[in-house]
């Protein structure tokens, strides 16, 4: 695992996660930034697709994109942790990995899923991310490199300290 801070739609890996909603029709963030770095076929491939659970996922080419696919997951929007939270959010990590690996994905990049606009504590959601990539690596056959792409230097802190752990 690694943690690096860029822009996801730069990094040159075989599946890029995107945290995109129910709808998979794009929106703001890091949905929208992939998006306009794909280009309007991305949309048009998540068009035929007729959304998403939230904690599930599903893959699309990735266009314009450096990396080969796209793994849209609807992340969770945080109330107060009580409302099964934590068991989407890992969901998201959980079928983005088995998805990759299904598709021979040697490498993946997760942004920092539903720690913007669906409010999730960022610290729990590192330990979540953390926690999940290693129980499902352990299990999935081959090997993967895993990249938690963080878009600020306060969140790779947090990762960093997390992965310690
Ligand atoms: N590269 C990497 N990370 C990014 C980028 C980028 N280009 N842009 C933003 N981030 P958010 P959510 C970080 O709000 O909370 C959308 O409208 C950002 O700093 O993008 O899961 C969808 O359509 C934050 O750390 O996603 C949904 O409706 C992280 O990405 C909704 O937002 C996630 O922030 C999903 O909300």
């Amino acid at each position: 695992m690694e943690v690096v801070v860029a822009d996801i739609t730069t990094l040159e890996v075989d599946a890029v996660v995107n945290a995109a909603n129910t709808s998979l029709l794009g929106g703001g963030g890091v949905d929208g930034a992939i998006h306009r770095a794909a280009g309007p076929e991305l949309l048009a491939e998540c068009r035929r697709l007729k959304g998403c659970a939230t904690g599930d996922a599903k893959i699309t080419k990735g266009y314009r994109l450096p990396a080969k696919w796209v793994i849209h997951t609807p992340g969770p929007v945080y109330r107060d942790g009580k409302h099964g939270e934590p068991e989407l959010l890992a969901g998201c990590y959980r079928r983005s990995l088995e998805l990759a690996a299904e598709h021979g994905a040697e490498s993946i990049a997760f942004p920092c899923i539903s720690t913007g606009v669906y409010g999730y504590p960022a610290e729990e959601a590192a330990g979540i991310a953390i926690s999940t990539v290693r129980e499902v690596m352990g299990r999935l056959p081959g090997d993967m490199k895993v990249v938690f792409c963080c878009f600020s230097s306060r969140d790779r802190e947090i990762y960093e300290k997390m992965m310690k752990r």
